[in-house]
């Protein structure tokens, strides 16, 4: 049985969600209501005290998007969610599954770190550079990329869901209030009838898309019992 160390609204829903889109078993090892305590409880399986780990027999493993390749490659050989290597998806595909977390993900926590710096009125180290992208936030530059390739496609990775759209949900749903300048809490990112959500339509429906996923459905049902985290 895989076993998936978890906090609540945390990366390792993704896992979680993952396998219920393949139908594959698994548990939750995480303290219902108490984020403090199931973040501390990591330390005892991994190093990194860091959500998601999980364990697979003697396989124990940090990092989503490596995870959701070695569930897909050990229990979900032929599924649609991975692309076949000779199929034009292939490429969107990779480039999506590793973006959410070596990109979108970095650079939403970059602008949250350089905000932080800003309000101690820290000198900041990165002159700014021209251009469109040197004019955007790195949250704004992440949002405004998804939205422009959502707009060919209603997935990351074309016509067809896949492990990618799996990742890119939670770096979007943290990253479109802070490309807006608007705050909303881990509780409130789970909607998505906020007004901010307007300025990236594609984005948007996306977003609810993946709400209506029975799978999504469910693994949010499982990692969230009680309903979303306050924090
Ligand atoms: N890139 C890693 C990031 C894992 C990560 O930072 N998880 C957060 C929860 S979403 C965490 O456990 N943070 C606590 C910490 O690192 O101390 C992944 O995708 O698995």
């Amino acid at each position: 049985m895989i076993t998936i160390r978890h906090i609540e609204g945390r990366r390792s829903e993704r896992v979680a969600w993952l396998l219920e889109e393949l139908g594959v078993p698994y548990e939750l090892d995480f303290i219902q209501g108490d984020i403090l305590r199931s973040l501390l409880a990591l330390e005892a399986h991994h190093e990194m005290r860091m959500a998601p780990i999980v364990t697979d027999g003697d396989v124990v493993m940090v990092e989503s998007g490596a995870i959701l390749e070695y569930i897909l490659a050990r229990y979900g050989k032929g599924s649609s969610l991975r692309p076949d290597e000779a199929s034009p998806a292939f490429a969107a595909y990779l480039e999506f599954l590793h973006f959410a977390e070596g990109t979108a993900m970095a650079k939403i926590l970059a602008d949250r770190m350089m905000e932080a710096a800003k309000a101690a009125d820290a000198p900041s180290a990165m002159p700014k550079l021209p251009g469109l992208a040197g004019s955007r936030t790195g949250a704004q530059r992440v949002l405004h990329y998804a939205e422009n390739t959502l707009a060919k496609a209603p997935y990351f990775a074309g016509d067809q869901f896949t492990a990618a759209d799996i990742m890119m949900h939670f770096p979007l749903k943290l990253g479109a209030p802070a490309a807006v300048g608007a705050t909303a809490s881990l509780a409130e990112v789970q909607r998505t009838d906020h007004a901010y959500l307007d300025a990236f339509p594609n984005v948007k429906g996306f977003l609810v898309r993946m709400a209506e996923r029975p799978a999504f459905q469910r693994a949010m049902k499982s990692t969230m019992p009680k309903g979303p985290p306050a924090m």
